[in-house]
C-alpha cells in the first residue's frame, strides 16, 4: 500500500462517511487485517461473515451475529479473523468514497499487506447465466481501459487493470467439478444499470436500435469483456493508485446477448450471488494467512 504521505502529516482521525473516530480502541479492529472483501448490500456483507465464521471457526450461523464495526447506515464493517467483510452499497462513487476510508482506516491501524475483493453481481455478455468472472481488466461502458480521475482544473487518466497475478490466482485455486464456470475476463463499469448498460427497458428512451448494440456488444467480446456491472473502474483505479492488489469476483444473472429483463426467481437469484462468496471462499481457503 502507497498512500498519501500528507495523511502523516494530519492528525485528524475522523471518518466522515464512516462516522468513525479512529481511536486507539477502533484501530484496534483495523490491526492485523489481510483482506477486504466488498459486496453492494449490506446483507450480503453480513452473511459473508458468518460464512467465514462457519467455514474457519466452526461457528454455527444461528448462533453467532457479527458485530458492525461502523456506526453509519451507508456502509457495514463486519471483521472476522484477519477479513473484513464490508457493504460498499451502488455505483462507483460510493465505492469510491469507501476505499478511501476503509484504506485510511487500514493505513493508520498499520494494515499496509491487504489485497481488496469485491465480490459481486453483473450482466453477463455472451456467457451462461450463472457463471461467474474474474475480472482482470475494468473498462468504461466507451470501452477505455482508464478513467479520469479528477485533479483540480484538470483530469488525469487513471488505468483500471486490475492485479493480473491476484485474478489467477483466485481462477487456479478453484476446485474442480464445480456445478458452474469460472472464467478470467473483462468488464465494463457503468454509472446507470440502464442507458449506461445499453438497456431499452429504462424510463430514458435508448439513442441507439438493436443493430447498433448487436454490433457494440461485438467489440465488447472481441476485447474479452464478459460482463456489466457498476463498480469496477473506480475500485481498479483507486487500486492502482494506492498500491494494493485487488480483483472482482462477479457472477451473471442474465445473458445480455439474449435481452434486458432479469427474470430469474429470487431463489435462483440468491443462489446466483452465493456462487461469487463461494469462489472467493475458495480462494481464502488456499491462503495461510486469513487466522
Ligand atoms: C451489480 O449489481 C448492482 C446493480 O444491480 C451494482 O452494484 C452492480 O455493480
Ligand atoms: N448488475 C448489473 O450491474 N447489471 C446487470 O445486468 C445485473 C447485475
Amino acid at each position: 500500500m502507497k498512500v498519501n504521505s500528507r495523511l502523516d502529516l494530519n492528525q485528524e482521525r475522523y471518518l466522515y462517511l464512516l462516522e468513525l473516530e479512529l481511536t486507539p480502541q477502533v484501530l484496534d479492529s483495523f490491526k492485523g487485517v489481510r483482506f477486504v472483501m466488498m459486496q453492494g448490500s449490506n446483507t450480503r456483507a453480513k452473511e459473508f461473515a458468518k460464512k467465514l465464521a462457519r467455514q474457519f471457526l466452526g461457528i454455527n450461523p444461528k448462533y453467532f451475529e457479527p458485530k458492525d464495526i461502523a456506526p453509519t447506515s451507508r456502509y457495514q464493517v463486519f471483521r472476522v479473523g484477519n477479513v473484513l467483510s464490508v457493504s460498499h452499497g451502488m455505483g462507483n462513487p460510493s465505492i469510491f468514497t469507501l476505499l478511501h476510508e476503509i484504506t485510511k482506516a487500514l493505513y493508520f491501524a498499520g494494515s499496509t499487506e491487504v489485497e481488496y475483493i469485491r465480490i459481486g453481481t453483473s450482466g453477463g455478455i455472451g456467457v451462461k447465466p450463472g457463471t461467474v468472472i474474474i475480472t482482470e481488466k475494468a473498462y468504461t461502458p466507451n470501452l477505455k481501459p482508464y478513467i479520469e480521475l479528477p485533479s483540480l482544473e484538470k483530469n488525469i487518466q487513471v488505468p483500471t487493470i486490475f492485479d493480473l497475478n491476484l485474478a489467477k490466482k483466485i481462477h487456479d485455486m478453484q476446485p474442480r467439478g464445480l456445478p458452474f464456470e469460472v472464467l478470467l475476463g473483462n468488464s465494463i463499469a457503468a454509472d446507470d444499470f440502464y442507458l449506461g448498460q445499453g438497456r431499452f427497458d429504462g424510463a430514458i428512451a435508448p439513442q441507439k436500435d438493436l443493430a447498433f448494440r448487436t454490433n457494440y456488444f461485438k467489440e465488447v467480446r472481441d476485447l474479452g469483456i464478459r460482463n456489466f456491472e457498476m463498480e469496477s473502474t473506480a475500485m481498479a483505479a483507486f487500486c492502482h493508485e494506492v498500491a494494493i492488489p485487488s480483483t472482482m469476483i462477479a457472477v451473471t444473472l442474465i445473458n445480455r446477448l439474449d435481452g434486458d429483463q432479469i427474470s430469474s426467481t429470487p431463489l435462483e437469484l440468491a443462489e446466483f450471488s452465493d456462487r461469487s462468496q463461494t469462489v472467493a471462499i475458495h480462494y481464502l481457503k488456499n491462503c495461510n494467512n486469513v487466522f
